[in-house]
């Protein structure tokens, strides 16, 4: 059967995956966003549903600031003996730790120190050992292999250099298994861009000597003509029926030259292994938009698997791939906030149905926890849409809807207070650029603030609610009631210009240039539609 990449769209880049039964968990990087490591479930592996985060508290997760891509690196997941352990590193605060849980969806432990520096931390259950592989640096440069107390997290013996890979950049990304009586380590070399690659060793004990495999890179699409590049960071595991799969980053850049805005996502890769007993990933070693395989569990389906609701049915996309009328008394797994959120700026149960936000003195522009909600941007061709009542009091007082890379790189329409009038304004902000763009004095009342994306630019535009119906840009459906305030091109806001390890969030936000604002913003619903999207060109470059 044919499925289609990536599996999970959008900003998810080092995924692991663990298997419970017939039940596959996976886990992805989150660096400043918060909560943090979101986990998703599936039962068939092209169809992933999130069921929680496994950094929900700050005594787990301290963001305190946190850079653009610092805070989460890459997380491993395991489950042993009724366990779930997910082991990953902040990279600004504590290094190395590892949080537990015997369910997924609820609260995981309060994390537990590990030894050594470095990132990309792994476990092996091996009996009654437990053996920590990582990324060392210093005097421990490669892959260092520990034993550890899984009680303590404390080391149970000396660190040791187990292999440095074949000679690529950055050995980093390791796993260790134990597969038919071998001890097989995996790892990422060339770094996450587009020389990126898995190789592979293996020896008759854990702790080596590896010997590499003679095919290496096992899996890579550097120097190739084909749409997903980066392809690494990959983790590889069996499922039910005794068939092999690894999940990996990659990204769909858009072309020239190659730029990528919607982060490092995530594929999956059928393996099988050939007669010397080295792994054979995907097809000759490469992956696909496209690929086949036997997914376990579910029918035989071409999956429509770009748009994540309902993820679990492998039913056709909606267009309306996400909707949120803050009817319920807690924000759903979609969204995300950047750092640690402030407590009192946003609330959902101060109007019924609305999401409440209230500017603090932190900007879009601050290296801070700004009045932020968004979603992950996972689709090139979507159009997002807020309703926003929102009157500002006091000059500065803003609200809006934000398509957000980091605090450098971001564009926003907003409702703001300016000059003593009401304004609609579009601005961007390009590293040391800084522009308000356009401003159009608008009458009282609620506004639908939109933007419209395909792979190269977002359109933001406008109208006033009262002429809307029933409160979505679907009921005018050529969008002719909307204004439009405003353009920036999607490359700005890609890893190659503005940023490093993330994607881009579409959110909603309030701010007040740099002061505590005294008016609240209430955001009636938002909406996420895909009614654009053509499965065959989405990322087909
Ligand atoms: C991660 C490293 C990597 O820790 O990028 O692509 C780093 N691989 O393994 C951040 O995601």
């Amino acid at each position: 059967m044919i499925y289609r990449n990536p599996v999970l769209p959008g900003f998810h880049p080092d995924p692991s995956v663990t298997r419970v039964g017939e039940d596959f968990y996976l886990v992805t990087s989150s660096f400043e966003f918060f909560p943090g490591v979101p986990i998703f479930h599936s039962r068939d592996l092209a169809h992933w549903r999130q069921i929680g985060f496994c950094l929900t508290r700050k005594s787990q997760l301290n963001l305190d600031g946190v850079p653009n891509s610092g805070g989460i690196y890459a997380p491993t997941i395991r489950w042993h003996d009724g366990r779930f352990y997910m082991v990953t590193t902040n990279v600004n605060h504590g290094g190395n730790f590892f949080v537990w849980t015997e369910d997924p969806a609820g609260e995981w432990s309060e994390p537990i120190s590990l030894p050594g520096g470095g990132i990309d931390p792994s476990l092996t259950f091996d009996g009654d050992k437990v053996w920590l592989t990582g990324c060392g640096a210093g005097d421990l440069a490669g892959i260092v292999l520990t034993p550890i107390d899984i009680g303590t997290g404390k080391p149970l013996g000396e660190s040791r250099v187990v292999w440095k890979g074949t000679g690529g950049a950055f050995p980093e990304g390791p796993h260790l298994y134990g597969i038919g009586g071998l001890w097989y380590l995996m790892i990422s070399e060339g770094g996450t861009e587009h020389g990126h690659m898995v190789t592979i060793a293996r020896a008759e004990r854990p702790e080596g000597p590896f010997v590499p495999c003679p095919r290496n890179p096992v899996l890579t699409n550097r120097s190739l003509p084909l749409p997903v590049k980066a392809a690494g960071h990959a983790d590889l595991f069996e499922d039910s029926a005794g068939r092999w799969w690894a999940v990996c980053l990659g990204i769909r850049p858009v072309p020239y030259p190659w730029r990528h805005h919607l982060g490092r996502e995530t594929f999956l890769v059928p393996v099988v292994w050939d007669a010397d007993g080295w792994p054979v990933f995907g097809n000759a070693g490469t992956v696909g938009l496209e690929m086949e395989g036997d997914l376990p569990g579910s029918p035989s389906l071409v999956a429509p698997n770009h748009a994540r609701s309902g993820a679990d049915s492998g039913e056709a996309p909606d267009p309306l791939a996400f909707r949120d009328d803050f009817d319920s008394g807690t924000l759903g797994f979609d969204w995300s906030f950047i750092r640690n959120p402030d407590p009192g700026c946003w609330s959902l149960g101060d109007r019924k149905g609305s999401l409440r936000l209230r500017g603090t003195d932190v900007t879009l522009d601050d290296v801070g926890s700004p009045a932020f909600v968004g979603r992950r941007q996972e689709h090139f061709n979507v159009e997002a849409a807020t309703l926003l009542d929102f009157d500002p009091k006091a000059e500065g007082e803003e609200a809006g809807l934000a398509v957000y890379l980091n605090e450098e790189f971001h564009y926003e329409v907003s409702v703001v207070l300016a000059g003593g009038k009401r304004l609609i304004a579009f601005r961007r902000r390009l590293g040391s650029l800084w522009k308000r763009e356009a401003s159009i004095p608008i009458p009282s009342g609620p506004v639908i603030l939109r933007v419209d994306a395909d792979q190269t630019e977002y359109r933001f535009s406008f109208r006033m609610a009262a002429s809307c119906r029933t409160g979505s840009p679907a009921d005018d459906p050529d969008r002719t009631g909307f204004v439009d305030i405003g353009r920036g091109e999607c490359r700005y806001l890609s890893s190659e210009v503005g940023g490093k390890f993330t994607g881009v969030f579409l959110g909603l936000y309030a701010c007040g240039e740099g002061r505590a604002s005294g008016t609240d913003a209430f955001f009636d619903w938002f909406e996420y539609r895909t009614d654009r999207i053509q499965w065959s060109l989405e990322g087909a470059l």
